[in-house]
């Protein structure tokens, strides 16, 4: 079944990265790949990959065309975490289970492994997809991850949250951090699954408005999570008070009303599928489940 499914194209990404694609090589400077490697490789949910190669694959891409994508949004993901944990972003100590990248690297080479990461996502689909499908839509999906990227992507919604910090936020600021920090790449790796897997336009759109529903529902759970998570820590204590960047949306519109919110995303989410073929559809249907009813 479709479950099934995500966990072979889960586990093929880390065959693809490690071995047949040889992606990130352990080559000189060794330093500068060995951090690389660590954090990319340091396990989490591939949320992004599995929604590139199920996009890919519904408007009739196949898996070998997905897997570049798949690995670009990756290195991206993975380079956004490297920097957001940084001692002057977030400071944390442990990702993914395991210590930071500056903790085992040190900061310089932190920093280094993420901007190698980045240019390397972009290298990767123009080198890996130039001649195996059109330099049009090559051009598109390059485009489409600048975008998701940039100042009006992943680091607006980062400067809009650290200048926020300390501050009142509302549900409008809240979305808008939401939609740029984590919205964005998902919807960039769904649409560049697509793109890349010859869609038109219209398949292109409805994955589109799927993903962004996806988007804002991944944060939705993510602070509903948080509140269940704490208040299990806290043997259910009612009334403990959260840190204060933590489970914004429940604690903007009560946990009942973003349990609500949640049911919407996810429902207007498949209804963007129906359009397509439902068999075909389905790996991307249940990935809108999983990402709503997930526990972690
Ligand atoms: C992109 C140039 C550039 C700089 C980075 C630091 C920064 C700017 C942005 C922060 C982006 C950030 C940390 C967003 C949070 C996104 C998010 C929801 C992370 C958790 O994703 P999961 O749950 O993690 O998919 P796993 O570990 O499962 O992959």
């Amino acid at each position: 079944g479709a479950p099934q499914k995500h966990l072979e194209l889960g586990f093929q990404f880390e065959e693809y990265i490690i071995g047949k694609a040889k992606s990130v090589p352990l080559r000189h400077p060794l330093t500068i790949h060995e951090a690389m490697r660590y954090s990319l490789l340091a396990g989490g949910k591939r949320v992004r990959p599995i929604l590139a190669i199920a996009s890919c694959e519904l408007v009739g891409g196949n898996e070998e065309i997905g897997l570049p994508i798949a690995c670009a949004v990756e290195m991206i993901h993975t380079m956004s975490l490297i920097h957001d944990d940084l001692p002057c972003m977030d400071n944390d100590e442990l990702r993914r289970g395991k210590p930071t990248n500056h903790i085992v690297f040190g900061e310089e080479t932190a920093v280094l492994a993420g901007d190698a990461l980045l240019a390397l996502s972009f290298e990767h689909v123009a080198t890996r997809l130039a001649k195996v499908v059109s330099a049009d839509s090559v051009v598109r999906a390059i485009a489409e991850l600048g975008a998701a990227v940039g100042s009006d992507g992943l680091v607006a919604g980062q400067i809009v949250d650290i200048k926020s910090e300390g501050r009142e936020v509302n549900l409008n600021d809240l979305e808008h951090i939401h939609v740029h920090k984590t919205g964005k790449l998902l919807e960039a790796s769904v649409v560049c699954g697509a793109i890349i897997g010859g869609g038109n336009e219209m398949e292109v759109e409805r994955l589109r408005r799927y993903a962004r529903c996806v988007g804002l529902l991944f944060q939705v759970v993510d602070d509903i999570l948080d509140v269940t998570r704490t208040s299990d820590e806290l043997g259910k204590t009612a009334g403990k008070d959260l840190a204060t960047d933590k489970a914004m949306y429940p604690r903007l519109m009560g946990i009942e009303k973003a349990k609500e919110f949640a049911d919407g995303l996810v429902t207007k989410a498949k209804e963007e599928l129906s359009y397509f073929d439902e068999t075909k559809a389905r790996p991307l249907y249940h990935l809108a489940n999983y990402i709503a009813y997930r526990q972690n």
